[in-house]
C-alpha cells in the first residue's frame, strides 16, 4: 500500500500548538477505541425483528445464531456468549475450577486481575516479553508455587502469546491454561485462529472493540464438558425448566447485543481491512521520526490490526510519553496510555504487593513508554497524516517546547 498524502503545514511555530494556546487541529475529539457501527439498516431491522418476536433475552435466536458464528470463524467446538468479557472471564476462571496463585502478567487490562481477585484467587503478576508485549513463559516457570493453578495468558493487542511454551509449561506442571483473547477475535497463532488454544479462551465484544455487541463477550473450547458447565453457569445453573442442578449466575448476552454483535460480524473483513490501511498508513507516516516505533504485528499470522500501539523512547525523542499525550489531547487526539498503570499498580494489588514491581522490570518500562492511536472506520488516512504531524512536529521542535515549558514554568510532564 502507498499513501500519497499531502503533508499540510499545520503547524509552523510552536506557539501553534493547541498545547500553547494555537487552535486545534480537529475541531472534533478523535478516540482511540471509537465504535465500529457497521449496516446501521440491518442492526435496525434485528432490532425491529426482535420487538416484533418479544423476545429479548434468554438464549433467544440471535444469540444463537451469534455463538454458531463465532464458533464456526474461529473453528471451534463450542461458544458461550456472556454480557461481557469480564464475567465471561470469571465464568471461564471458575469452571476450572482455578483456586489460590494464578500466574498472570499484570500488563493488561484492570479486568484480567479482578477477574481472579473477586473470586478470592491471587493473581501473581508475571513480566512481560518487551518484543511481544505478552507474558513471559521463560521467566514464569520460576514463580510457580504449591498454590499455582493455573495461567491467564493475555493475546495483548490480538498479537498472540507465546502458546506453546505456555502449553508446554502449563502441561509439565499439571497447571489450567486459559487465555483471555479480549483482543484477539480474528487473530491466529501459527495458522490457527486464536480461540483453539489452552482450556478456553475468552472473547470481549465491548464497544470499543472492533467487532461489538454493545456490550458483549464470550468462552470459546473445545472441551464439550466444560462446555456444558459454563452455559449451566452462566443462566444459574438451570438444566432445563425449574431445575437448577448447579451453581451458576447470570451472565446472558441480550438479544439486542447479539442483534449489534451479528451485524458487526457481517462487516468483519471490511473493518478489518480498513485497521489494515490505517496501520499501514501509521507506519509509514511514522517512519522517519527518531524515537517512535510502532508495534510491529507477526506476519504471515492473521490479525484484526484493531490497535495502533506506538513506544516512545524519551532517549530519542527528547519527548516523553506523556508529554505528548497532551500535546494529542490539547489538539484533540485523545491518545491513551494502555496499560498504565499496570494493574499490580492499582488497587487492591498495589497495597496488597507493594514491591511486585521489583520482578516486573520489562512492564514498568513498557507502561512508561507506550500510547494508543485512533483507529477504526471513525478516522482516514488524511485524518492520521494529520495526527502524524502533530507527533513530528512536537519531536522535531522538542528543544524549543521543553525550553518554552521551562521558562514560563510550566510542569514538564
Ligand atoms: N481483558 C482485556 C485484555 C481487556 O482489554 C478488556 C477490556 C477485558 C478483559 C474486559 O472486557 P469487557 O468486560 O470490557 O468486555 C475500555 C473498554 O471499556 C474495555 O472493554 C477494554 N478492555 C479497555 C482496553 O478499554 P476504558 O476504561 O479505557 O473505557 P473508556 O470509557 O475510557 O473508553 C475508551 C475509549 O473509547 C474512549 O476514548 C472513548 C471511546 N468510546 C467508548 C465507548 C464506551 C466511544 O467512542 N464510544 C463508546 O461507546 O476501557
Amino acid at each position: 500500500m502507498n499513501f500519497v498524502i499531502n503533508h499540510l503545514k499545520l503547524k509552523c511555530e510552536i506557539k501553534d500548538l493547541a498545547f500553547l494556546g494555537g487552535i486545534p487541529t480537529f475541531t472534533e475529539r478523535l478516540h482511540v477505541g471509537r465504535p465500529n457501527i457497521g449496516n446501521r439498516q440491518s442492526l435496525l431491522d434485528r432490532m425491529n425483528d426482535m420487538l416484533d418476536r418479544k423476545w429479548l433475552t434468554n438464549n433467544g435466536k440471535f444469540v444463537q445464531e451469534f455463538e454458531q458464528r463465532i464458533a464456526d470463524y474461529i473453528g471451534v467446538k463450542h461458544c458461550i456468549a456472556n454480557c461481557n468479557g469480564t464475567v465471561a472471564l470469571e465464568l471461564a476462571i471458575r469452571a476450572l475450577g482455578l483456586t489460590g496463585e494464578v500466574l498472570v502478567p499484570s500488563f493488561t487490562f484492570i479486568a484480567t486481575a479482578h477477574a481472579l481477585q473477586w473470586q478470592e484467587i491471587t493473581p501473581v503478576f508475571c513480566d512481560i516479553d518487551p518484543k511481544t508485549h505478552t507474558i513471559d513463559p521463560y521467566r514464569l516457570e520460576a514463580m510457580i508455587t504449591p498454590r499455582t493453578s493455573g495461567i491467564i495468558g493475555v493475546h495483548v493487542w490480538g498479537n498472540p502469546c507465546n502458546v506453546e511454551t505456555l502449553s508446554e509449561i502449563a502441561e509439565k506442571h499439571n497447571l489450567k491454561l486459559m487465555f483471555d483473547a479480549a483482543h484477539a477475535f480474528g487473530c491466529s497463532y501459527k495458522g490457527q485462529m486464536i480461540g483453539n488454544f489452552g482450556e478456553a479462551e475468552v472473547f470481549s465484544f465491548h464497544a470499543t472493540k472492533f467487532i461489538n455487541a454493545f456490550e458483549g463477550g464470550a468462552i470459546v473450547t473445545n472441551n464439550d464438558e466444560l462446555a456444558q458447565k459454563l452455559r449451566l453457569m452462566n443462566n444459574f445453573g438451570f438444566a432445563g425448566l425449574d431445575n437448577v442442578i448447579y451453581i451458576g449466575t447470570n451472565g446472558k448476552m441480550s438479544e439486542a447485543s447479539a442483534a449489534m454483535g451479528l451485524t458487526s460480524l457481517e462487516s468483519i473483513e471490511e473493518f478489518i481491512e480498513i485497521n489494515h490501511r490505517n496501520y499501514q498508513c501509521y507506519k509509514q507516516e511514522l517512519s522517519d521520526i527518531k524515537g517512535i516505533s510502532i508495534f510491529p504485528y507477526q506476519n504471515g499470522e492473521r490479525c484484526n490490526y484493531q490497535y495502533i500501539v506506538l513506544e516512545v523512547d524519551e532517549t530519542i525523542a527528547n519527548v516523553n510519553r506523556d508529554l505528548l499525550v497532551k500535546i494529542l489531547e490539547a489538539e484533540n487526539v485523545m491518545a491513551r496510555r494502555y496499560f498504565y498503570p499496570s494493574c499490580h499498580r492499582m488497587e487492591p494489588y498495589r497495597s496488597y504487593f507493594p514491591h511486585a514491581g521489583l520482578l516486573l522490570p520489562e512492564t514498568e518500562k513498557l507502561t512508561q513508554r507506550v500510547m494508543l492511536l485512533p483507529t477504526g472506520t471513525s478516522i482516514n488516512t488524511e485524518d492520521i497524516a494529520k495526527v502524524v504531524n502533530i507527533i513530528r512536529f512536537s519531536i522535531a521542535n522538542s528543544d524549543s517546547i521543553q525550553k518554552h515549558l521551562h521558562q514560563n514554568k510550566l510542569e514538564m510532564i
